[in-house]
């Protein structure tokens, strides 16, 4: 069989540097499809062509245009043509992705990624989508294609986690039960399906801090026993946490070095740090190879303690984002759910600090349950966790959440609501308790003292992240710049 995968074209986001991040999900993907001896290919739309922006149904994208990735499907002709829609923001560029694959006519066209995942009956209402995979989906997509392996019409009644439309049109939903339990069975992700080299080229990694330009993205764990309310992780990875071992994340972090050269690389699971044992054993493995990394996906600061900032310090650790998400008890215990104790917060963050990582904080303002005063909180607590840098959000509700839920139950959802607008940017939802305008108003108040009292004390990696921001799209910057200080 031959499949082709792709990476959407990316939405152009006003408060966000333009990035290229290998696709990890489809590398894994493939490298099972290739290990079954089937033929794939991978086009990540984003690095092909990362300095074209276009507009599709009046929204802006960068990466390669439509026509062009036309020509790619039709010259490669897969069977398969399957789609990764990871972001709410990317939705119809996906969906018209299936389309024209249709177009060059593809059998076959699947998609998947968390947002598929949380609304399969969305993407399977358009008649160019064939099948949704929920979640994980390396086990799935080997099943899949050992059904239409088999016969003209296959059947897909013992694949966990699809949706699909059946023969007489009807929408059959298979839900996810099964996750796999030894992640080290999954083989390494077939990165030499991508150009390595352009990723390190463009340098753009998750987080935007980096020492060397040859980095590159790993996932160690999957799975995050906590219930935050705007978090969808569970949707895809199931709310126990599984983990590789050490020796298969050295093994594969020695390859990237010898094969690749890597010098870098982040580590993006949700919940890195869960298993204390674990996690001093990776540091303690790291330690001969050399390697300077990240962890951008915002570690959770619960499963933090001293041995482990430690040991990640002295392993080449130099960067974390940690997920503190507000400055008010109330708001996390009784709004979030995250189960974070904030007098610990800043002893946390001053270990990290002076184990000489630099730190930047996740928040998220805006729930609408929570009160101006307790937003101002947020903003206040960032300043006491001595931050070098920090990311304040507005609460989206993102499909497949109790957010998205409630906003839903209580209809909160703000006027002219377009879910392919989810770019964190702007308020999605309303409150009883504020208006939207005073909302954005605090906003940006609160934010633009913060950054500029954290630019007083801690220049460095605001301005890195400025050079570099600079030296691939000045114009860009300005932009972000002016959003950030004026709002609009
Ligand atoms: C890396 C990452 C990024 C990278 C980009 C990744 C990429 N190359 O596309 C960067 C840093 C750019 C990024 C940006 C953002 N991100 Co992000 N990101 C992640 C993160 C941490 C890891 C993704 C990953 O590599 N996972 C590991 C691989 C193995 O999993 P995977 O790609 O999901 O693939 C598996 C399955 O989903 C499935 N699958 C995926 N695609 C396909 C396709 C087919 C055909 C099939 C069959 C199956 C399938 O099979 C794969 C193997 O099991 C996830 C959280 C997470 N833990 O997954 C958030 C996550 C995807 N991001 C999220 C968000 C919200 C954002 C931002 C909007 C944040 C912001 N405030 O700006 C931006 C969007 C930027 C934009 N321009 O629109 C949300 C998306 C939720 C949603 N429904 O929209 C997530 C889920 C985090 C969360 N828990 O809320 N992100
Ligand atoms: S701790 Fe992180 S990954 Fe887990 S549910 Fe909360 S936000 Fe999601």
């Amino acid at each position: 069989m031959k499949f082709l995968f792709i990476n959407p074209p990316n939405r152009k986001l006003r408060n966000e540097v333009d990035k290229a991040v290998l696709p990890i999900g489809l590398a894994y993907l493939s490298s099972v499809l290739l290990q079954d001896n089937h033929e794939v290919k991978i086009i990540d739309s984003v690095i092909e062509d990362i300095t074209n922006y276009f507009s599709f149904r009046n929204k802006e994208y960068y990466g390669l245009g439509l026509e062009k990735l036309k020509d790619e499907i039709r010259k490669y002709n897969p069977d398969v043509v399957g789609v990764s829609c990871m972001f709410t923001s990317v939705t119809e560029i996906s969906i018209e992705i299936c389309r024209i694959s249709k177009e060059c006519k593809t059998k076959y066209t699947i998609i998947g990624g968390p947002t598929p995942s949380a609304l399969p009956g969305f993407f399977l209402s358009e008649s160019y989508v064939d099948i949704v995979f929920i979640g994980e989906s390396e086990k799935s997509i080997l099943d899949f294609v050992q059904a239409i392996e088999k016969k003209e019409n296959p059947d897909f009644t013992d694949i966990d986690g699809i949706v699909y439309k059946n023969s007489q049109g009807d929408i059959v939903s298979q839900p996810k039960n099964n996750f796999i339990a030894n992640l080290d069975e999954i083989p390494f992700p077939a990165r030499h399906l991508l150009p390595v080299e352009k990723y390190f080229k463009f340098s753009s990694p998750h987080g935007g801090v980096y020492k060397s330009k040859r980095n590159t993205p790993i996932t160690t764990s999957r799975g995050c026993p906590a219930k935050c309310c705007f978090c969808s992780s569970a949707n895809f990875w199931g709310n126990k946490y599984r983990y590789r071992s050490p020796e298969n994340v050295i093994k594969e972090l020695e390859i990237l070095k010898s094969e690749y050269k890597i010098k870098e690389f982040q580590i993006q699971d949700d919940n890195f740090t869960f298993n204390k044992k674990r996690t001093i054993e990776i540091c303690n493995g790291l330690k001969g190879l050399g390697l300077h990394w990240s962890m951008p996906n915002g570690v959770a600061v619960w499963a933090l303690d001293e041995d482990i900032i430690k040991a990640m310090s002295e392993s080449g650790c130099h960067y974390v984002i940690a997920a503190i998400e507000s400055g008010n008890q109330r708001v996390l215990k009784y709004v979030i759910k995250k189960p974070l104790n904030l007098d610990k917060v800043v002893d946390i963050c001053n270990y990290i600090t002076r184990h000489k990582i630099r730190l930047s904080g996740f928040f998220i303002v805006g729930f609408p349950d929570e009160t101006l005063e307790e937003i101002k909180d947020t903003f206040n607590f960032a300043l006491k966790c001595n931050l070098h840098i920090a990311g304040f959000n507005y609460a989206t509700p993102l499909p497949g959440t109790r957010l998205w839920e409630q906003a839903e139950k209580e209809n909160l959802f703000v006027s002219k609501f377009d879910m392919a607008n989810f770019t964190y940017d702007r308020p999605s939802l309303k409150s009883k308790n504020w208006t939207i305008q005073d909302l954005e108003s605090l906003y940006l108040s609160e934010s633009r003292k913060y950054y500029l009292r954290t630019f007083i004390k801690h220049p460095k990696v605001i301005l890195f992240r400025a050079m570099d921001a600079f030296k691939k799209n000045p114009v860009n910057l300005f932009k972000i710049i002016y959003y950030r200080m004026i709002g609009r």
